[in-house]
C-alpha cells in the first residue's frame, strides 16, 4: 500500500483489531443482523512522512450517503461551531459578501453561523439525510462528495470561495491530493482552507484509540500536513490546538503565492512533534501497549461489576464508543442499553453488538447503577447535565485514557 500523502511504502504495523463493524452502521431491530458487514481494521505508520493510516478503506458510498451523525447534538459542539466561525471571521477580515464553502457540512449548523454574519454559504455533503435538513434550515447543500471536480464547478457556479471548511472531514478522505488541489482551485488568492482533525499527539496522549474506525482513514501530526500542503502549492501558516473530540488541531493552509505568512505557532507544534520523537518506532510501539492495558482492563472492570449484579448501560451512541465495544468483546452480557440523544440512533441497535439505542428520556426512568461513558469526549457537558444522576448515587465509568469510575465523591 502506497502511503496517501507521500507515496512511501515503508509501514510500521501499529494496531490490529481483526473485523469489526462499521462505527455508524447502527441497524434496525426488524432486519436480520445475518450480512452485518465487518471489515478488517488496523492502524500502520508511513516511516517516511509518519502519516498514520487505517489498514483497510471502505467505499465512501457504503459509509456516507446516509449518515447517522449530527454535528449540533451536543453543547460543546455547538460552542465549537460559533468560535470557529468568529475566529475565521475575524484573524481573516472575511468580507461580509465572501463565499464560504463548506466539506461535510452535515445539516449545516456551522455554516449557519457564517450567513447569519451576512456571509454567501454552500455546503458539499455526500449524505443524502443529512443535505435535506441543511436545505430545509436555509442552507444550500450539494449532496455529493468534496473533490477537484466538484471544486471546479462550484467556482463556475458561485465564484472563488474566501474560506474553505473542512471540520473532521479531512481525516476521512483518501484521495488527499485531488482534494487538496480542488480547494486551491476554488480559492482565491487571499482564501484560507481551514481543517480541523484529530490531532496525533492527542491520540497518544488520550490514548484515544476508540476513534479509530473505518471512517478515520488517516490520523495526523502537523509535520506531516506541512510536507501535505507544501506538495500541492500550499503552505500551512496557523495552527490551533483545541479540547473538541478528545484533542484537535484546526490547520488555517494559504495558497504558497497568497499573502499568508507563516505564524510561529506552526514551528512551535512542530517542535513539540520533535520533542516526541514522532519520527521513532517507540512512540508507536508505546501506544500500541497502551492500547492492549485499556482492552485488558476494562472488560474485567465491566464484567466485574455485571458479576456483582450492577446495571450497566452505555452514554452516547458515538462511532468511538462502537469501536470500544466491539475491540473489547462487550455487549449485551454488560450493557442493558445505551443512552442518545440523536433522534437517527434511537430505536436502532449498535453495530456489532446490537445493543439498543435509547432515548434519554428512557435511560432516566430505567436509569443503571453504571454508565460506561462512551462520549467520554463530553465528560465535563454530561457530569453537570448529569449531576442529579451522580448525586443519586449513580457512577459513570469513563474508559479512556484508562477506565476510571466516577462517583459524587470523586468529583
Ligand atoms: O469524525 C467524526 C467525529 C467528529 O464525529 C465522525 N466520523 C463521527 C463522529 O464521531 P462520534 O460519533 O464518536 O462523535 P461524538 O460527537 O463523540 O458522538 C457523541 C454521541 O453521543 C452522539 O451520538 C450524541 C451523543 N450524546 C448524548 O447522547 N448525550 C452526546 C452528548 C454530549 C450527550 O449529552
Ligand atoms: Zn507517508
Amino acid at each position: 500500500m502506497e502511503c496517501r500523502v507521500c507515496g512511501g511504502t515503508d509501514w510500521q504495523e501499529v494496531v490490529s483489531f481483526g473485523l469489526v463493524p462499521l462505527a455508524n452502521g447502527f441497524l434496525d431491530p426488524a432486519d436480520s443482523y445475518d450480512d452485518e458487514p465487518y471489515y478488517p481494521l488496523g492502524v500502520i505508520s508511513c516511516r517516511s512522512c509518519r502519516l498514520l493510516s487505517v489498514t483497510h478503506v471502505v467505499d465512501p458510498e457504503i459509509l456516507y450517503r446516509d449518515y447517522p451523525y449530527v454535528t449540533s447534538d451536543s453543547d460543546t459542539i455547538t460552542r465549537h461551531m460559533r468560535y470557529v466561525a468568529e475566529t475565521c471571521r475575524e484573524r481573516f477580515a472575511l468580507p461580509p459578501d465572501g463565499l464560504v464553502v463548506e466539506i461535510g457540512s452535515n445539516t449545516g449548523a456551522q455554516l449557519v453561523a457564517f450567513r447569519d454574519a451576512g456571509m454567501r454559504t454552500l455546503g458539499v455533503d455526500p449524505a443524502r439525510n443529512l443535505a435535506r435538513v441543511a436545505a430545509d434550515r436555509g442552507i444550500e447543500t450539494l449532496p455529493d462528495f468534496f473533490s477537484a471536480e466538484t471544486a471546479r464547478s462550484v467556482a463556475e457556479g458561485y465564484g472563488r470561495a474566501r474560506l474553505i471548511l473542512a471540520r473532521h472531514v479531512f481525516a476521512h478522505i483518501d484521495h488527499v491530493a485531488g482534494v487538496v488541489t480542488g480547494a486551491r482551485e476554488l480559492l482565491s488568492p487571499e482564501g484560507v482552507f481551514a481543517i480541523e482533525v484529530p490531532y496525533a499527539l492527542d491520540l497518544f496522549e488520550q490514548n484515544a484509540f476508540d476513534t479509530i474506525y473505518h471512517e478515520h482513514l488517516s490520523y495526523f501530526s502537523v509535520g506531516t500536513l506541512v510536507s501535505l500542503f507544501a506538495r500541492h502549492g500550499m503552505r500551512v501558516f496557523d495552527v490551533e490546538r483545541l479540547p473538541v473530540h478528545g484533542g484537535s488541531i484546526l490547520v488555517f493552509v494559504g495558497r504558497d503565492d497568497g499573502p499568508w505568512a507563516p505564524r510561529p505557532s506552526v514551528e512551535e507544534l512542530l517542535r513539540l512533534e520533535r520533542r516526541a520523537e514522532l519520527h521513532s518506532d517507540a512512540v508507536y510501539r508505546d501506544f500500541a501497549l497502551n492500547v492492549d492495558r485499556v482492552r485488558d482492563e476494562l472488560p474485567a472492570l465491566v464484567r466485574r461489576l455485571a458479576a456483582e449484579g450492577k446495571r450497566i448501560a452505555g452514554y452516547g451512541a458515538s462511532a468511538k464508543g462502537n469501536t470500544i465495544l466491539n475491540v473489547c468483546g462487550l455487549g449485551p452480557e454488560e450493557l442493558e442499553f445505551c443512552s442518545d440523544t440523536t433522534t437517527l440512533k434511537q430505536g436502532k441497535v449498535l453495530p456489532g453488538t446490537h445493543v439498543p439505542v435509547r432515548s434519554p428520556e428512557y435511560a432516566k426512568a430505567h436509569a443503571p447503577d453504571y454508565y460506561l461513558l462512551l462520549a467520554w469526549n463530553y465528560s465535563d457537558e454530561i457530569i453537570r447535565k448529569e449531576s442529579a444522576f451522580l448525586n443519586g448515587g449513580g457512577r459513570f465509568i469513563r474508559p479512556i485514557p484508562k477506565p476510571v469510575i466516577i462517583s459524587a465523591d470523586s468529583l
